[in-house]
């Protein structure tokens, strides 16, 4: 059927008809309605958006803020003085209408392996780990770190905490020692939960031991973990030890065994913490993006309906990691919140081959699928083989976030993964948004390859220029900031709203700043260009080259290290580093080696670099500032490197050139 295709006219895309035709928003005409009321009465339009959630107490105020650093302290409040809680609107809302439905749907690292979880399971095991909780004398407000991989006891801790009113703290299970150590310090947590090890492809490896190293360090630092509870996942005889500590750690399946099945939920403010997730930023140690209960609750649970245009039944996969915000809003809270199946999957797109992700699908009948361009680059480079001998007939939205999609990849995704069926949505947003907020409607917005398109209803975006002033009209390129307040965003940074204000309020007065870069195109299109400041975005993680450089210069030899992003096919970009040697060491191939292991021991593997460029000396300005952009044409293998006029001494390029390779 013809009208069953994504028809293109004139470089825009259109959905299928038949897509057309059941979408909750059907028409560019509604979107525009819809999006003009959310912005010319935003109380109206959220206090209307928060009618079908559970609410023990309604708001006496739909919002309230203050966006002006210049005015007094930034702060914004939405619903304020509900009171709520999210695992009773994920969970407890649902059991009388879809007790017996699956709630998540588990794929494990192994084909074949897999379970299903019903609301009404989900509900028990949350409430026995929610009282297990109580039981090591958790309550509201305290925090709870979580370093597990993929398993459904990540999902059932997060909402046993926010059943209680703990703040979860959920670290990605590829972060090291030292940077679990970091997020355990900066929390003050009462409790860490752990497993015995995880699988990385065909293999096992340990966390408990990373998670004991950190413990160790964090002692050191005046922060004493007073429990740890240890869940089972590979067992003996896999190749992995677990050594437990008589007195502070022990096993998910003991302490659940013996716990009760009912546990009453703890009604939160509506402003009450509800999780902190660490995200890296330009300066110093990653900060803890602190989310908060009903505005965040509310603005999932619409997001994941419209821009997924989800309906009753369908089966959603987003294939993050819940270590990431992607995976907190959108393969837990948003999609539980709808009362959605949501698959949650433990391996990686290329075990046990490249055909994996299109496997599951089948198997599960998927309809909506979300992934990151990394992902799609990383399978599409494999050969279309791996993809067209699945039949894919489920699949009815595919979704990308994390970094700007080429449109080669997108054209890709679009014609050989969707057979040019499914519209695609590219979610623009971030750590700090909580949810998605440049994002086409599938079935009203026709896309771009490689545009974002518009704001969903609520979100102002603008663009400014160096000075902070307002860009107008159409092709135009600038800063990319937010004018006003949307419910699912940031409130603070733990442990230091000054932190909050300066990174995000001090830049441009009376806006919040995205730290990327965009334009804006003659439809009115937005096209996110990348960060604009000393972020990196490597497969979709964001890395502060800030991190890396001290990571590096903390090894013994290193006297100096500038670290760039460079274009890399894969990963989107790599990381590119340039070390200073102290006086007296000497450059050699193990010596990059060992560089490259301690990073990955520092952060984590993720943060490996790909390129150690030896340098004598770094182009520096009169006043010390290294001069990046020079760093970064070098890096993309570009020659000309502009005016080095300003630099100290100019001749530190030529010896940079001479050095590249060696
Ligand atoms: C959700 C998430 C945020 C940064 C963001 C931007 C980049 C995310 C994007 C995108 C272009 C998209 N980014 N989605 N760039 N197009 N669709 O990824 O959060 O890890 O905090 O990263 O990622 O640079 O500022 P987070």
């Amino acid at each position: 059927m013809a009208d069953d295709k994504v028809l293109e006219k004139n470089g825009l895309y259109y959905p299928p008809q038949s897509f057309v035709d059941k979408a909750h928003i059907n028409s560019f005409e509604q979107y525009q309605q819809m999006y003009k009321r959310s912005i010319d009465d935003p109380e109206g339009f959220w206090g209307e958006m928060a009618q079908g959630f559970h609410w023990e107490k309604t708001w006496d105020k739909v919002l309230e803020f203050n966006y002006h650093r210049s005015k007094g302290p930034i702060s914004i409040e939405w619903y304020k003085g509900a009171k709520t809680n999210m695992t009773y609107n994920c969970i407890d809302r649902h059991l009388e209408t879809r007790g017996d439905q699956p709630a998540l749907l588990w794929e494990g690292n192994e084909p074949g392996e897999d379970r299903i979880i019903t609301y009404r399971q989900l509900y028990e095991h949350v409430c026995k780990f929610a009282n297990v909780l109580k039981g090591f004398g958790i309550k509201k407000g305290d925090r709870v770190t979580i370093y597990l991989p993929m398993i459904p006891e990540l999902a059932i801790s997060m909402l046993a905490c926010a059943r209680i009113g703990a703040i979860h703290s959920v670290v990605f299970g590829g972060f090291s020692a030292e940077s679990l150590k970091d997020r355990i310090v900066d929390s003050k947590c009462s409790l860490v939960i752990t497993s015995d090890g995880t699988y990385r492809g065909g293999k096992a490896v340990t966390l408990k031991q990373i998670a004991d190293e950190a413990m160790d360090h964090s002692e050191k630092e005046g922060v004493t973990v007073p429990k740890v509870v240890v869940v089972e996942r590979v067992g003996a005889g896999k190749g992995i030890e677990c050594p437990m500590k008589q007195g502070r750690d022990q096993y998910w399946h003991d302490l659940v065994a013996t716990a009760e099945g009912d546990c009453p939920v703890e009604w939160m403010d509506a402003e009450d913490p509800l999780f902190i997730l660490y995200t890296s930023g330009s300066t110093g140690k990653p900060k803890g993006v602190q989310h908060t209960t009903a505005g965040y609750m509310v603005y999932v649970s619409l997001t994941h309906k419209y821009v997924f245009d989800y309906h009753d039944g369908d089966v959603y996969w987003c294939t993050a990691d819940i270590g990431w915000v992607t995976g907190h809003s959108y393969i837990l809270y948003g999609p539980l919140l709808n009362g959605a199946q949501s698959l949650m999957f433990e391996g990686v797109p290329t075990y046990p081959d490249s055909g994996r992700f299109w496997d599951v699908v089948d198997k599960w009948k998927v309809d909506i699928f979300y992934t990151a361009p990394t992902a799609i680059r990383a399978v599409m480079r494999m050969g279309d083989d791996f993809v067209t001998k699945y039949s894919r007939k489920s699949l009815q939205l595919l979704g990308t976030v994390g970094e700007p999609i080429n449109p080669e990849a997108w054209r890709w995704y679009n014609e050989v993964v969707g057979d040019s069926h499914c519209p695609i949505v590219d979610t623009w947003w971030q750590t700090e948004t909580g949810g998605i907020l440049i994002t086409p409607l599938p079935g009203a917005i026709p896309t771009k390859p490689g545009s974002a398109t518009l704001p969903f209803f609520g979100v102002q975006p603008c663009l400014l220029d160096d000075e902070g002033k307002e860009v107008e009209g159409n092709g135009v390129s600038g800063r990319l900031a937010i004018k006003a307040p949307w419910p699912g965003q940031l409130r603070t940074t733990y442990g230091s709203h000054e932190r909050f204000e300066t990174v995000y309020f001090s830049d441009f007065d009376g806006f919040y700043f995205t730290g990327d870069g965009a334009k804006r195109d003659e439809d009115g299109y937005y096209w996110i260009t990348g960060r604009v400041d000393d972020v990196i975005n490597v497969s979709g993680h964001r890395m502060g080259t800030a991190e890396v450089e001290s990571a590096l210069v903390s090894h013994p030899t290193v006297a100096e290290a500038a670290v760039v992003g460079f274009p890399h096919e894969i990963k989107g970009q790599g990381i590119y580093a340039y070390v200073t040697l102290k006086v007296g060491e000497e450059y050699s191939e193990q010596l990059k080696k060992d560089l490259v292991l301690h990073v990955r021991k520092e952060i984590g593997p993720i943060a490996s670099p790909d390129v150690i460029h030896w340098a004598p000396a770094l182009p520096k300005t009169r006043s010390g500032k290294i001069m990046r952009r020079i760093l970064r044409k070098m890096a993309a293998g570009e020659s000309d490197f502009g005016d080095t006029s300003t630099l100290a001494d100019p001749s530190v390029v030529g010896t940079l050139v001479e050095m590249k390779g060696k």
